[in-house]
């Protein structure tokens, strides 16, 4: 049987990179994002690609109605699920604390930290129907350093730690495997996101060293799917070489 992995925030950076990866290596696909088009797209190039199928879910994360809906739409073919990539998830801003802005914490709180809750409580009765399920959150080294103006982003992250650790602790009796994959800077679409369409600020961030590819973050987290059943990656960082904590960085190229 064709094994299926659910991929949430596809549409971009290290989710679309998964979602290549994961169907290079014979999984179906659930692809999910906000953008409707580019679900449509990236499975029209999949299904082109390999011989696999992909099943995009158009929703917003934070909305749990929404995310309800759409878990329970999915049709018999795709209800296999073996593994959950909780990789949703964004910064917005970079401010001191006494100057961010109340929308922007909302929205952050919202998607990283409920939004996973809520597609984590929709899909883990399917994956105890299955042997050998997986559970990858995208967590961050932010969420084990803050950083200066990081603040609230930071928290999202430490609490996606939190939550990896509760998950592994109550789902336990039903062997299913839980993993945190936490990396440093990456090059995908989160820092335009973060500065809010600011494409030559966005650029400046990976000024002056290498960051990760999304492909790089792909490859360590299927990897840690790799593992034979009674051994399991707990929580793997994943950092550019230049970069030795969230905030200590080599930028001289
Ligand atoms: P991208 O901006 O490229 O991708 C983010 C994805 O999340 C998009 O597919 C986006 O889809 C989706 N998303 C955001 N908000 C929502 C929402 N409300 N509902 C549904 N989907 C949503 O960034 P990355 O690939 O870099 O980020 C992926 C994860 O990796 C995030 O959790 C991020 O915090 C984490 N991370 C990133 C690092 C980096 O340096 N890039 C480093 C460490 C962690 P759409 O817009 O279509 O909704
Ligand atoms: C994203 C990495 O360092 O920009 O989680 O916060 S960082």
């Amino acid at each position: 049987m064709t094994k299926t992995v659910l991929i949430s925030g596809a549409t971009s950076g290290i989710g679309e990179s998964c979602a290549h990866k994961f169907a290079a290596n014979g999984f179906n696909l659930i692809i999910t994002g906000r953008r409707n088009q580019k679900l449509q797209e990236i499975k029209e190039t999949i299904e082109k690609q390999y011989k696999i199928a992909v099943l995009p879910l158009n929703f917003n994360i934070t909305k749990r109605d929404e995310v309800e809906l759409a878990i329970a739409s999915i049709p018999a073919g795709f209800r296999s699920v073996h593994i959950l990539i909780n990789n949703a998830g964004l910064a917005l801003g970079v401010n001191p604390i006494d100057k961010g802005l109340l929308d922007d914490w909302d929205q952050m709180i919202d998607t990283n930290v409920k939004g996973l809750l809520y597609l984590s409580k929709a899909v883990i009765p399917m994956l105890k129907e299955n042997k050998n399920s997986h559970i990858i959150n995208i967590g961050s080294i932010a969420g084990k350093l803050v950083y200066p103006n990081g603040n609230v982003y930071c928290a999202t992250k430490s609490a996606v730690q939190s939550i990896t650790e509760g998950m592994r602790i109550d789902l336990i009796p039903y062997g299913i495997k839980v993993t945190q994959v936490a990396p440093g800077a990456a090059e995908t679409e989160f820092s335009l996101v973060r500065l809010k369409g600011d494409a030559n600020a966005a650029k400046r961030v990976y000024d002056g060293y290498q960051p990760l590819t999304p492909n790089d973050i792909a490859d360590a987290v299927y990897f840690c799917t790799t593992l034979p059943p009674h051994a399991n990656i707990n929580d793997l960082v994943i950092t550019p070489t230049a970069q030795a904590n969230a905030y200590v960085y080599n930028k001289s190229e």
